[in-house]
């Protein structure tokens, strides 16, 4: 592996994100344990808790975080505590993977979803990556009589997925192109456009990832959410003068306790994306 990249000014105590498809058994191991840990708590530190945020049990927040300027942001400082929580069960060094559904391995046969998270029972114990318990207050309000239009189908408790079957998932290519993109707004609105295919490709009709209010339960969420954090960090490497459109700087980025200003720079985060994959498609 070749060395981390290290600038002036850093905390010293970076943790890296690393790709789903270069984690060694060890670091599997300990996201799993982590995850497993989450789930088990059933209070604020805990999975459904954190889940939740993105949007149901209400008040969902996705209306705030989804087709606005704060898409990008909003992610990022739900990603951050996020991570938070896992390492606070006691391993400091587990940082959230990304999915890079742009990869050789992920575009394969039309689309595949890593190993790491489609294996339902890779040694003795059940794989905590591939599905979650669904907070089942989620669920009631989602089938609830003032959820109007009333939805189609119930979803089940344990989150689903149909991958394939009512999208595609970005191929390299793409990606590079949005990456050129010099203005902010542009760059953010073509990238939720491409990460609701990846949503719809994994949930397709009855999956829990492809709505967004119960989205955040499938744990593939949040290594598909830290593709999308990478691809904006790569962006933010290679447009230093884009400015921000006026005002965003200092909005809220509820319920957490940042502003859009206080998650640009993801060094005082402490964290970053591993070096050797500042590349798409690799
Ligand atoms: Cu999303």
């Amino acid at each position: 592996m070749s060395p981390q990249p290290r600038s002036a000014g850093r905390p010293s105590a970076i943790k890296w994100r690393r790709s789903v498809e270069s984690l060694s058994d060890e670091q599997l191991e300990r996201l799993r344990t982590a995850f497993r840990g989450v789930m088990q708590l059933k209070d604020d530190r805990g999975y459904w808790y954190h889940a939740g945020i993105h949007g149901l049990p209400l008040p969902d927040h996705c209306r705030v975080a989804h087709g606005t300027d704060l898409f990008l942001p909003w992610h990022r400082a739900y990603l951050y505590r996020f991570e938070r929580a896992l390492q606070d069960l006691g391993d400091r060094g587990v940082t959230l993977p990304w999915w890079d559904w742009t990869s050789p391995g992920s575009q394969n046969g039309g689309g595949t979803i890593p190993d790491a998270y489609a294996r339902k029972r890779p040694g003795r114990k059940p794989n905590p990556l591939y599905s979650a318990d669904v907070d089942p207050i989620a669920l009631n309000q989602w089938s609830h009589p003032l959820n109007r239009p009333a939805p189609p189908f119930e979803y089940k408790a344990q989150t689903e997925r149909f991958p394939g079957q009512a999208s595609r998932l970005p191929t390299a290519d793409q990606v590079r192109l949005i990456l050129q993109i010099d203005d902010f707004r542009e760059f953010s609105t073509a990238v939720e456009e491409i990460h609701g295919w990846v949503h719809v490709w994994v949930g397709g009709q009855r999956g829990h990832m492809g709505n967004v209010p119960l989205a955040a339960f499938d744990p593939i969420f949040w290594a598909h959410h830290t593709m999308i954090d990478r691809i904006w960090r790569l962006w933010q490497r290679r447009h230093p003068q884009s400015v921000l459109p006026a005002g965003l700087h200092t909005e809220a980025l509820r319920p957490f306790e940042f502003t859009v200003g206080q998650v640009l720079d993801v060094g005082p985060l402490g964290y970053d994306y591993a070096s050797a994959t500042t590349k798409v498609g690799v």
